[in-house]
């Protein structure tokens, strides 16, 4: 079987959020998705997104620069490969371009996304096969209001879409950011779930004083307390405590996840496809995780359905996801570019049936949210 790559477009796509997302370093408004249209000789397209959270204040590619990276370097690059062969294709990407691996995370799922077509196969057919075909999905919660965050858990957890709740914190002083924890989780008592996120935003003091009160107060897991490339200050933490401590920013691939278990870093490692240069980078992250006895966990850049869907698949063929995952992001837009929405019940999202990431675009709605748009 042979197709060639005949084109490769990133269109920036302006989502609105169902309501605001207060984060550590940012509050965002809307969502911003690039979404990637790989096209092939065979007349097969895949599709693919890179998504990141606000601007640059979370990592350190924008979706402009991921567009522009697409459409001056990677794109040419690809022009007449041979659209069958993935490894192949992604190391002429490695070859022309150093990191970007968000922008290459996006070509590699619409790669996979057309062979999966290709073949009549799922991506995690592709991938050797899916251990499981639903995902324990958390929901964060980060209006920014206690009373508010509350009465969402609630309706939640009475809707079971959600057992788990991820708070947003480090934005504040740690004594408010503790009292606010504290508060959500004495509402829901045993009910749920409840772990934090500081996205780095602590120095190690507040850290060990902060970490102690939520220990206290029932919280289940600890997300990235402070910077990333202070990996030892998090060893420090991991060994302190019984509450486990998760890596994410610290943690994007195999290499980062090899030296977090040399030191002891982390309890626990959050996998995102984007940080790790696509599915197969996570699914080497997580294996290093997995041989050195860490437990796994299913991150989110809070992509919409295509980003989500392409993760779900990796995430699926892992033995090993002990803390479940965050795979949230289409349920926080208020509307899509997909003709189908993904399905979440039960406390979880339900993977696609068909072939390749098992989703369409809605071409109308792409051409109404595009930037570019006439
Ligand atoms: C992060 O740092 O984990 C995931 C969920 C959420 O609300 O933000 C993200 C990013
Ligand atoms: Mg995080």
């Amino acid at each position: 079987m042979t197709a060639t790559i005949t084109s490769v477009e990133a269109l920036l796509v302006d989502l609105p959020t169902i309501r605001a997302h207060q984060l550590a370093m940012a509050t965002m408004q809307q969502q911003t998705l690039v979404i990637v249209r790989l096209r092939c000789s065979d007349g097969i397209e895949g599709i693919g997104e890179a998504t990141t959270i606000g601007g640059l204040s979370y990592g350190d590619e924008s979706p402009e620069g991921i567009k522009l990276t697409i459409d001056t370097y990677l794109a040419p690059a690809l022009a007449g490969e041979d659209a069958t062969n993935i490894h192949a294709a992604m190391a002429r990407l490695n070859k022309v371009a150093r990191g970007n691996r968000f922008a290459k995370s996006a070509l590699e799922t619409a790669l996979l996304d057309a062979q999966g077509k290709r073949l009549g196969v799922p991506l995690a057919t592709l991938l050797g096969g899916a251990v499981r075909t639903t995902l324990p999905v958390l929901w964060t919660l980060a209006s920014g209001d206690t009373v508010k965050d509350i009465d969402e858990a609630e309706r939640l957890l009475a809707e079971r879409r959600h057992n788990t709740f991820k708070l947003k914190i480090g934005r504040r002083s740690v004594r408010d950011d503790v009292a606010h924890v504290s508060a959500i989780k004495r509402a829901l008592g045993d009910r749920a779930r409840v772990t934090v996120d500081i996205n780095q935003a602590w120095n190690e003091a507040d850290a060990a004083g902060g970490i102690a009160m939520l220990e206290a107060a029932g919280i289940d897991l600890i997300e990235q307390p402070t910077p990333r490339e202070q990996r030892t200050a998090l060893a420090r933490l991991a060994a302190r405590f019984v509450v486990p401590v998760m890596a994410d920013e610290a943690v994007c691939g195999p290499e980062d996840a090899m030296e977090l278990a040399r030191i002891g870093g982390a309890d626990v490692l959050a996998l995102k496809i984007a940080k790790s240069g696509g599915i197969f980078g996570m699914l080497r992250t997580a294996a290093v995780g997995d041989a050195a006895g860490i437990a796994l966990y299913g991150g989110t850049m809070l992509e919409g359905s295509v980003g989500t869907i392409a993760a779900a698949h990796g995430f699926c063929t892992l033995q090993q996801l002990a803390w479940g995952t965050e795979l949230f992001g289409p349920l926080l837009l208020k509307d899509d570019v997909v003709a189908q929405r993904p399905e979440y019940r039960d406390f979880s999202l339900h993977l696609p049936e068909g072939p390749g990431l098992g989703l369409a675009l809605d071409e109308d709605k792409l051409a109404h949210y595009r930037r570019d748009r006439a």
